[in-house]
């Protein structure tokens, strides 16, 4: 018997979509995973190399968040920062060439899995050390709101989305980045994607308080749990917090309750989490949840969502090729861009 913490209902949430809100989220989760699928088998043909942790899954945490902001609003990632990049509109070519080291890539090959960065997407990177990206975000967070505040540029209004883990969540830099954030009403999300797993340890073995929502309070922050398989809910959450956060009234914590559908990286062989636990979870998947519901709700046909995945499919492929065509960086750039450069 799988003891589970969900929410009671796949919320059909109190936001309503357009058609064209419908598709924009459906295609994005879509894009999401069939990169990750993608990711996979270009892995195990040897085309990328280290560490590749994927996001199947957890889709509806990166649409639902990121969809619901502007796109000169920040985003900060972890090491499982594909999807991250892709909803924050970094091109797939840019996501993939980059994974396969290529000079194309978003952190011109130097970066890796791990390490996406895109300064034009607003994208503040991918970090390989769990809750490396909290303190970077709150800092981005710190600097709108000082722009606006004290150098009175009304032009600072941009929020920003940090996600990290369940077992980021343990660490010291959340507590510290929290207090300043609600000190100071920074205009920031922290977006907790607990998956349950911080690698082979369960996160209710390893926290004292497992509802980490809850947490926001001692803070005086905002706390709020979420459906992380329900895009709608992730949104309306999404939307909550960016409002609060852009009119000046400061931070919120979303705990988004949601699954890994595949091991920990690619190099895990997943061999701990239970078949019923999986099993529990893969009936849950957020992309075929939003499908039904947008046909339900006569948002969209089923003809529409096959052409978005054909769409898609086509988009990745092109991807691929882009990447296997690009140059490797030249080796005598060895060192360009350890320092920024002037545009
Ligand atoms: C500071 C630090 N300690 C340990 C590690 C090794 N490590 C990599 S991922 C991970 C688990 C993190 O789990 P969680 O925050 O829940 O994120 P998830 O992988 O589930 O998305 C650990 C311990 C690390 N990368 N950085
Ligand atoms: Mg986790």
């Amino acid at each position: 018997m799988v003891q589970e913490r969900v929410l009671p209902s796949f919320s059909t949430a109190q936001t309503r979509l357009t058609h064209d809100e419908g598709l924009t989220v459906y295609e994005d989760m879509v894009l999401g995973r069939q990169f990750e699928d993608k990711c996979a088998e270009m892995y195990y043909r040897g085309k990328m190399f280290g560490f590749v942790h994927l996001y199947n899954g957890q889709e509806a945490v990166s649409s639902g968040v990121i969809k619901a902001m502007r796109s000169d609003d920040y985003v900060c990632s972890t090491y499982r920062d594909h999807v991250h990049a892709l909803s924050s509109g970094v091109p797939a070519r840019q996501v993939m060439a980059e994974l396969f080291g290529k000079a194309t890539g978003c952190s011109k090959g130097r970066g890796g899995s791990m390490h996406l960065f895109s300064a034009e997407h607003n994208l503040l990177g991918g970090y390989a050390f769990v809750s490396e990206g909290i303190p970077v975000a709150t800092g981005a967070a710190f600097q709108s709101k000082y722009r606006r505040d004290a150098l009175g540029d009304e032009s600072a209004d941009q929020v920003t989305a940090c996600f990290f883990g369940d077992g980021a969540s343990n660490n010291g830099q959340f507590f510290e980045c929290l207090n300043m954030a609600a000190l100071w009403k920074l205009p920031i999300l922290y977006v907790v994607e607990n998956n349950k797993w911080a690698i082979g340890m369960a996160h209710d073995r390893a926290t004292s308080q497992p509802e980490i929502y809850k947490k926001a309070s001692v803070f005086g922050m905002a706390g709020v749990e979420v459906d992380g398989m329900d895009v709608l809910a992730v949104r309306a959450a999404a939307q909550e917090a960016v409002a609060r956060a852009r009119a000046g009234e400061g931070p919120t914590l979303i705990e988004a309750l949601t699954y890994r559908f595949r091991g920990h990286s690619l190099a895990d062989p997943d061999e701990l989490r239970s078949k019923a636990e999986k099993d529990f979870w893969f009936a849950r998947d957020p992309i075929k949840r939003l499908a039904n519901y947008l046909i339900e709700q006569n948002l969209a046909t089923q003809d529409e969502l096959t052409e978005i995945d054909k769409r898609i499919q086509s988009l990745i492929e092109d991807a691929v090729t882009f990447a296997l065509d690009s140059p490797e960086p030249d080796p005598s750039e060895l060192y360009r861009y350890v320092f920024a450069e002037d545009e």
